[in-house]
């Protein structure tokens, strides 16, 4: 039995890891592949805003579920103290006692193993792999494996092949400005977003795929003119963009969930419905929506506010806030509805002025229908019609020929 062997610090696993492995496989055939990710690296200090160990080691386990035979292993993460190589290999030894254990390395730690706690343990318990051909280190690599041949009797496999140059720190580097997906497992990918490691902010054609699997397929398209028109909104009113198109594309990512199934999603949250959302259960959409947005896609506060609001308004909302409710509203996509024209040209103007209307229209809306009122959504009608007075400037008058 052969059992190849890969640490690190995955932090994050990326697909420069999981390629090395594969050469590794194809060329030694393992029976049993294990990425070990490890809890206190004693040669290296972690980078500044490395998360738990714990999420290193769930995402290691993502990133190994793509690759047959291949698991994660939390033993180092386990074992308290500094992940002494060794030592995992002398567990490993009790644990598969008849197995060549083979340590696949990179060029660094071949190069520095000399340097490690109990190197000749490590050479003695298991073979190491390590390739051939890293761009103008072949005469250090083949030098060394012969050191490490004559001086502890190590067992050295060359394997042929380049060795992927992609690094942990650059795929850090680029996610924050919303790009480096491509160097990592779909599952690795979601597991940083959700939790918001590294910094991370979603790729917007990404968060697009995952959002509207979630939609019905009829709504899809309101989510897209939201977003459009949130998107004009923050450009005109000097608000992210980016953080704007976030908040609409998940805007109604629960609305799907009707009836009885919206308050239970609400209770899973912690969300009580109040008098008025019992007996309109639509009305909890936005605020399962946040909570969902955080959960699976980590949103932070103010964008998870912005989608708490969007369906009543609220006193007081940042201009973000007031940018993704008047969107939803006026989207291109709309139907119309009396002041829908009144309330698009005013959201470029006045951006008060506009919520203001929005919700006073839907006062009227849903009056009309029978509906109780949101004490929410007359809040802000009040709280916006104040502020406008407060500053000078009127509410929008709707005539006759409003209905258009
Ligand atoms: O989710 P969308 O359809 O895109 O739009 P939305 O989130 O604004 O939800 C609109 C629904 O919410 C619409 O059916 C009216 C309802 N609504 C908004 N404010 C109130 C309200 N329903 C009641 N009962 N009371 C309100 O104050
Ligand atoms: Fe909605
Ligand atoms: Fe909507």
């Amino acid at each position: 039995m052969r059992v190849l062997i890969y640490g690190g610090s995955f932090n994050p696993p990326h697909l420069g890891h999981l390629r090395s492995v594969q050469t590794a496989v194809k060329a030694l055939r393992p029976d049993k592949t294990l990425l070990i990710p490890a809890a206190d690296p004693p040669h290296k200090a972690l980078a500044a805003g490395t998360p738990a160990k714990e999420h290193r080691l769930a995402m290691t386990a993502l990133a190994a579920e793509v690759l047959p035979g291949c698991e994660a292993s939390d033993m180092e993460i386990r074992r308290a103290g500094p992940s002494y190589t060794s030592d995992t290999l002398r567990e490993l030894q009790a644990a598969y006692p008849e197995a060549e254990l083979i340590f696949l390395m990179g060029t660094d730690m071949l190069l520095s193993i000399e340097t490690w706690h109990e190197p000749e343990v490590i050479m003695a318990l298991a073979s190491l792999a390590v390739f051939a051909r890293e761009a103008g280190r072949e005469g250090e690599i083949s030098t060394q494996v012969e050191h490490l041949r004559e001086a502890y009797g190590a067992a050295v496999y060359v394997l042929d092949g380049e060795p992927v140059t992609v690094s942990s720190t650059q795929v850090r580097a680029l996610l924050p400005m919303r790009q480096g997906r491509e160097y990592l497992t779909d599952g690795v990918y979601a597991y940083i977003i959700r939790h918001r490691l590294y910094g991370a902010q979603p790729d917007l054609d990404w968060l697009r795929e995952k959002a509207y699997a979630y939609l019905k397929p009829t709504r899809v398209a309101h989510v897209k003119g939201a977003e459009e028109m949130a998107r004009r909104l923050a450009v005109r009113w000097g608000e992210d963009e980016s953080d704007a198109a976030e908040a609409a594309i998940l805007h109604d990512i629960t609305k799907k969930t009707v009836g009885p199934d919206q308050l239970r999603l609400g209770e899973k949250y912690g969300i009580m419905a109040d008098k008025w959302e019992l007996e309109n259960f639509e009305l909890l959409h936005a605020k399962t929506g946040a909570a969902f947005a955080k959960d699976v896609f980590g949103v932070p506060d103010h964008i998870a506010d912005a989608i708490r609001y969007h369906t009543t308004g609220w006193p007081g909302m940042t201009r973000l806030e007031q940018i993704v409710y008047l969107a939803d509203a006026i989207e291109l996509g709309r139907k119309p509805y009396p002041a829908l024209e009144a309330i698009r040209k005013a959201a470029f103007q006045d951006l008060d002025a506009a919520v203001e209307l929005c919700a006073r229209r839907t006062l009227s809306y849903v009056a009309e229908r029978g509906l109780p009122i949101h004490p929410d959504t007359a809040k802000t009608q009040q709280y916006y019609l104040k502020k406008l007075e407060d500053k000078g400037a009127f509410p929008i008058q709707l005539d006759g020929d409003a209905n258009e």
